[in-house]
């Protein structure tokens, strides 16, 4: 069916809420109670498959879905042929080499020879091989973290994202062999119809990220600093500037970019700037 685009989004899991949440604000509509494996939009041409995260690679990579959302690592991991769509901004860890606290580490020789317990065995294998270190990598999928106090192996290479759950089990990083992100991948051969499906999702998806990347920033100023906090403010283009009713004053708005939002605050306050407010863009199209 090429008048549908098929998603693979994860089933339940920390990908799940956020993937879900994203296509929510992109105004798709669609139902997914408790477990269910499919589901239709009501207001878009996209269906749902509900998987588990290993799965999704494959998936996509076979064709059976022609897109889907997973954590780079696990792309990576499971090393298929699809494409990266996107990078969603969500879901952010990194995998890293952790051994017992109490022991001294010096560089990644210390690693020669060691036994290593991971689920990401690929990963680390080019990492390992890369930095020309011999180790001995045990497969397992799941409680890593107990490996070394159990003795199966010296070390792990696990997800970590707080890095409390090395802390909790007597362990500590030591080195980050790959960062991770949600990733919008998709199948490496879409019909024509089907990109265009999936062109007018990014478009949506991109509305809600730059929205979430912007605050509409709203301030009032006397007429005789005006220039000068304009000139304070990067916008998307010139800031929107009214006449307030009380004389010698205006209105000033403007978009301003969350990565210098603090910054641009207080040199706006320190020029003059008054009833000062920011308020969240839902969607923002450039
Ligand atoms: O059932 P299914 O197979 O679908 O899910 P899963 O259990 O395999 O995966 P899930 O839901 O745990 O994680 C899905 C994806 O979320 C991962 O592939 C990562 O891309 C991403 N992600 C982000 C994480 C974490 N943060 C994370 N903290 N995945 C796992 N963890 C685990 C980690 O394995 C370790 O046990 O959390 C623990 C470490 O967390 P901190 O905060 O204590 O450091
Ligand atoms: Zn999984």
């Amino acid at each position: 069916m090429d008048n549908i685009i098929r998603i693979a989004v994860q089933k339940s899991g920390r990908l799940s809420d956020d993937s879900l949440s994203l296509i929510k604000e992109c105004g798709i509509k669609f139902y997914n109670g408790t477990g269910k494996l499919k589901s239709t939009a009501t207001n878009f041409p996209i269906e749902f498959l509900f998987l588990r995260d290993d799965d999704i690679p494959g998936y996509v990579a076979d064709g059976v879905a022609d897109i889907g959302i997973v954590g780079e690592n696990e792309m990576v991991e499971k090393d298929k042929q699809v494409t990266v769509v996107k990078k969603l901004g969500f879901s952010k860890c990194r995998l890293s080499l952790a051994i017992p606290k109490s022991k001294h580490y010096q560089n990644l020789q210390d690693f020669q020879g060691a036994s290593i317990a991971t689920s990401y065995p690929k990963i680390l294998q080019q990492f390992l091989d890369k930095n020309k270190i011999k180790a001995d990598i045990h497969e397992i999928s799941g409680s890593v973290e107990i490996a070394p106090s159990i003795g199966l192996a010296d070390a792990i290479c696990d997800i970590v994202s707080s890095g409390s759950t090395l802390m909790m089990n007597g362990l500590k990083e030591v080195e980050e062999i790959f960062k991770s992100e949600a990733v919008l991948i998709s199948h490496q051969n879409l019909s024509t119809e089907k990109q265009d499906i999936l062109e007018r999702l990014l478009f949506r998806i991109n509305a809600v990220q730059t929205g979430k990347n912007n605050k509409y920033l709203l301030l009032n100023a006397p007429n005789d600093s005006l220039q000068e906090i304009v000139s304070l403010i990067p916008g998307m283009k010139s800031p929107t500037i009214l006449p307030l009713a009380e004389e010698g004053w205006s209105s000033v708005h403007a978009v301003v970019n969350e990565d210098r939002f603090w910054e641009v605050i207080e040199n706006l306050r320190a020029a003059g700037a008054q009833g000062i407010l920011v308020v969240p863009i839902e969607k923002m199209v450039i």
